[in-house]
C-alpha cells in the first residue's frame, strides 16, 4: 500500500458499480443544479444564523452557493484544494460544502466540538489551505481558534469566517457574507465523479483522527438509497439534531437526503429536547436521527411537552448502541416508527426497514443499504483475520465489509491501511456483530480499541498520550466503563512520578487546556501507585486496560 489519496477500488469492481447503477457519474455541484432545476420553489433549508431566521428555497441555495464559489475562488482556493471546514448546525454550512464542490476543492468536516489539538493535526494531514468557521458558537471563540490554527500550520493561507454576531474574533479573516456576495460568474470546475469530494474524521481507535476520503459517484450512491431506505417524500421535513458534519444527520438519510427528495431540511441549533420540539412542532418535522443518550432524554420530555409532535413519523436512533428496553419505548413516547441505523463515516450503513417486523426493529441494528454490500463475520480473536476466516452462521464475530460506498483505505496513510484493512480490500470496522438469518445485524460489542461515548467516539490511545503530557505522570490508561446514560464514559487511571501529587481536577483541566473535544476529557481520573502488568509495550497496553477495566471499583 502506498500514501495515496485515495486507494481506488479494483477498475474491474468499479465497472460493475457503474454498471449496476450505483455510480452514476454525477459530481455534488451538479446533483444540487439538477435538485434545483426541479425543485426551484421548494424550501431547501430552515435555521438561523445568529438571531436571524433563515428560510432558503433549492434555487436560493444554488444560487448562494455559485456566488460564494466566486468569493472563494477570488480568495485563491482552487480545485484540489483541501479546506479545513468547522460549522455549527447552520445553513451557510450547505451553500460553503457546495460552493466548494463547485470549485472541485474538498471540505474536511471538523466537527464543532473539537478544538486545536485536533484542528492542527487535520489541517496539517489534509495540507488544508483554508480554514472555514464561525465567529463563535456555544460560547466558544471559533475565529479565534481558525487563527490559531492558520498561525500554526503553514499551508493554511486563508481564514474565514461567518459573523454571526455572537462575539467571537473575527479580525484579520474574510467575512463569509462578503463573499457569499460575488457575482456568480465563476465556471464550475469539471470534476471527475470518482474523485474525492470531501474528507471525514473517523473516531479512531489509535490516537489522532484519520481522515476518511469519499468520493462523489460512492457517497450519492449511500445518500439516494437512504432517502428510499427512510421514505423520505419532497413533503417530508429532516431536522437535523446532531452536528451536520458528521457522517450520520449528513447522509442517514440526513440533510443530503433530504436535498435528494426535493425535501426540507431543518437544522436545530442545538439538541436538547425543547430546541428540537420546538421546531417538530413549528415545522412540522417528520424525521430525525438521534443518538441513544439523546432519544432516552427526548422520550422522556415528551411526556411532559405541551408542543405537537403529531408531525413526526420516523426517528432513527444509532452511533451507539439501541437496546431493546430503551427501543421499545421511543415509538410510543414520541408517536413515530423507529428506525435503527448502524453506518460509519468509512461507508457501510445498516438499517431496520419500515416494514421489519417489530421484533428486527427493537433487537437489530438493521441490515446493510445495498445488496453489494458484502459482510464477512471473521474470528474476533484474530486481530489480522483474513476475509475468509468466517465464524458459523448465527456467531458473533468482527465485522469485515467492502461495497460500493465503503473506503477502500484512509487518506494518506498506507502503514494504517496495510492493518485497518484486509489484503482483499474488506474494511475491519472493529465491531463485534452476529447475523440473523434474515442478514440483519447486531451490534454485540467491539474488538477495536475505542470507546463509544454516547455515540461520540474516543481513541483511549489519544486521551493517554494527553495525559502523559503533564510533567507529574508516569503513565497513563484510559478504558471506557459502563454508564447508564452514555453507554460508556470514561475512565483514567493516573500513575504519578516519583514525588509528584496530580489530582483529578488538575489532569482533567490540563487535558482541555491542551485543547481537545470537550467528550475527550476522562470523565473519571484514579491516581494509583502502579499497575497491574509492566513493560507497557504496544500489545500490553491492550492488556493493561482490559485488566483496568475488570477490576473497576468504585468510582472517584
Ligand atoms: C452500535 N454501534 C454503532 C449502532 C454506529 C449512521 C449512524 C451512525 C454513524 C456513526 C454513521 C451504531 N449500534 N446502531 O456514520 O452514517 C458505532 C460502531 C461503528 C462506529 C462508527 C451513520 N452505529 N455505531 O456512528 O463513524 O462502532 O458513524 O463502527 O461516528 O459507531 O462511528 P461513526
Amino acid at each position: 500500500m502506498t500514501d495515496l489519496d485515495h486507494v481506488p477500488w479494483p477498475p474491474e469492481v468499479a465497472a460493475r458499480y457503474r454498471t449496476l447503477g450505483y455510480w452514476r457519474g454525477q459530481t455534488f455541484g451538479a446533483w444540487l443544479s439538477e435538485l434545483a432545476a426541479t425543485h426551484p420553489e421548494r424550501t431547501a433549508v430552515v435555521g438561523r444564523t445568529g438571531t436571524v431566521a433563515q428560510r432558503w428555497t433549492f434555487a436560493g441555495l444554488d444560487d448562494r452557493a455559485h456566488r460564494l464559489a466566486a468569493g472563494l475562488h477570488g480568495l485563491g482556493i482552487r480545485p484540489g484544494d483541501n479546506v479545513l471546514l468547522q460549522l455549527p448546525n447552520v445553513p451557510e454550512f450547505l451553500s460553503v460544502v457546495f460552493a466548494l464542490f463547485r470549485l472541485g476543492a474538498r471540505p474536511v468536516f471538523a466537527l464543532p466540538a473539537h478544538r486545536g489539538t485536533e484542528l492542527r493535526h487535520v489541517a496539517e494531514w489534509s495540507g488544508a489551505t483554508a480554514v472555514i468557521t464561525v465567529d463563535a458558537h456555544a460560547r466558544f471563540d471559533h475565529g479565534a481558534l481558525a487563527r490559531a490554527t492558520a498561525d500554526a500550520v503553514r499551508t493554511v493561507r486563508e481564514v474565514v469566517v461567518l459573523d454571526t454576531g455572537s462575539g467571537g474574533t473575527t479580525d484579520g479573516a474574510a467575512g463569509l457574507a462578503e463573499l457569499a456576495a460575488a457575482d456568480p460568474d465563476h465556471e464550475p470546475a469539471d470534476r471527475d465523479p470518482g474523485e474525492v469530494a470531501f474528507l471525514q474524521l473517523s473516531g479512531g481507535s489509535t490516537g489522532l483522527p484519520k481522515l476518511i476520503p469519499r468520493t462523489h459517484d460512492d457517497y450519492l450512491y449511500s445518500v439516494r438509497e437512504s432517502a428510499r431506505i427512510c421514505g423520505l417524500r419532497p413533503d417530508s421535513a429532516y431536522l437535523a439534531v446532531l452536528p451536520v458534519a458528521h457522517n450520520f444527520p449528513l447522509s442517514s438519510p440526513g440533510v443530503f437526503g433530504a436535498l435528494h427528495a426535493g425535501a426540507a431540511s431543518v437544522l436545530a441549533p442545538a439538541p436538547d429536547a425543547a430546541t428540537a420540539f420546538e421546531l417538530i412542532e413549528q415545522e412540522r418535522v417528520t424525521i430525525t436521527g438521534l443518538v441513544p443518550p439523546l432519544a432516552a432524554a427526548w422520550a422522556e420530555a415528551a411526556g411532559r411537552s405541551t408542543r405537537d409532535l403529531s408531525s413526526l413519523e420516523v426517528v432513527l436512533v444509532g452511533g451507539a448502541k439501541c437496546g431493546p428496553e430503551l427501543a421499545s419505548r421511543i415509538g410510543p413516547a414520541l408517536g413515530c416508527r423507529l428506525q435503527q441505523v448502524f453506518g460509519m463515516a468509512e461507508g457501510l450503513v445498516c438499517y431496520t426497514r419500515l416494514d421489519d417486523p417489530d421484533e428486527l426493529v427493537l433487537t437489530t441494528q438493521g441490515r446493510p443499504i445495498s445488496a453489494d454490500d458484502e459482510i464477512r463475520v471473521v474470528n474476533p480473536d484474530d486481530p489480522a483475520a483474513p476475509s475468509d476466516a468466517q465464524v458459523p452462521p448465527g456467531r458473533s464475530g468482527a465485522l469485515l465489509t467492502r461495497g460500493p460506498y465503503t473506503i477502500r483505505g484512509y487518506f494518506r496513510a498506507g502503514e494504517h491501511n496495510a492493518t485497518a484493512f484486509t489484503a482483499d480490500g474488506f474494511y475491519r470496522t472493529g465491531d463485534l456483530v452476529r447475523r440473523g438469518p434474515t442478514g440483519h445485524i447486531e451490534v454485540v460489542g467491539r474488538v477495536k480499541e475505542q470507546i463509544n461515548r454516547g455515540g461520540e467516539k474516543v481513541a483511549p490511545a489519544e486521551v493517554e498520550d494527553h495525559l502523559m503530557a503533564h510533567p507529574d505522570v508516569l503513565d497513563a490508561a484510559v478504558v471506557g466503563v459502563p454508564d447508564e446514560y452514555l453507554g460508556e464514559r470514561t475512565r483514567a487511571w493516573v500513575v504519578p512520578r516519583p514525588g509528584a501529587a496530580p489530582t483529578g481536577p488538575v489532569l482533567r483541566r490540563f487535558v482541555r487546556e491542551r485543547g481537545v473535544a470537550a467528550f475527550k476529557i476522562p470523565d473519571l481520573v484514579e491516581i494509583v501507585p502502579g499497575f497491574p502488568v509492566t513493560g507497557v509495550g504496544k500489545t500490553s497496553r491492550r492488556e493493561l486496560r482490559e485488566a483496568l477495566r475488570d477490576a473497576t471499583g468504585p468510582s472517584s
